[in-house]
């Protein structure tokens, strides 16, 4: 994707799909959680403990799930979108290891707007490479986790005190049909 167009995207889909700010509970605190999220798609995922039963897609965001689908090759039934509004706006340290995401999951994740850095480290510290790594993402960059990457490793996008812009992110997901007793 060409960074103009990221950019332009990132503002179609402020409009097309509904953002707001939700609240997460840390150390027995309810607070709100540092970004806008909004999510569609067709299936119900878990999430930080809510349960998001998404709508269909967007013009915009429909059009992106396609081109994701056809240069992967596979296809996904829930996007979430978080949108980071400036440097305060950030992702803590997690894996997306829910269950109905299945166990080695790719999930494909597309960054417009502003790069930001994302970070990602070795869950265990047996090993001496266990300091975190990354990576500046955004403008239409592509990254696909997959394979063990949710049970091995943490990642997080940081706040930063330098002055960045909007970056908006797309984690395409494919939840897996629940198991029939
Ligand atoms: O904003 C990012 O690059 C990370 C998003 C993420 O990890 C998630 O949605 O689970
Ligand atoms: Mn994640």
């Amino acid at each position: 994707m060409l960074r103009d167009e990221s950019y332009r995207a990132l503002d179609k889909l402020k409009n097309e799909e509904s953002f707001s700010s939700y609240p997460i509970r840390l150390f027995g605190r309810e607070m709100l959680q540092p970004r806008l999220i909004a999510w569609a798609g067709e299936a119900d995922y878990t999430y930080s403990g809510h349960v998001m039963t998404p709508q269909a897609p967007g013009e915009c965001l429909g059009d992106l799930r396609r081109r994701v689908e056809c240069h992967l090759g596979m296809s996904f039934n829930h996007i979430l979108l978080n949108l980071y509004r400036d440097g305060n706006d950030s992702m803590g340290q997690h894996s997306d290891d829910e269950p109905e995401l299945g166990s080695r999951p790719t999930i494909a994740s597309l960054s417009l707007g502003a790069p930001r850095r994302f970070t990602w480290k070795r869950k265990s510290s047996e090993r001496k490479s266990s300091k975190p790594r990354s990576i500046e993402l955004g403008e239409g960059d592509l990254l696909i986790m997959s394979g063990n990457f949710q049970m091995n490793y943490l990642h997080a996008l940081p706040k930063t005190r330098r002055f960045v812009g909007e970056r908006l992110n797309l984690t395409f997901r494919r939840i897996q049909a629940p198991k029939l007793q």
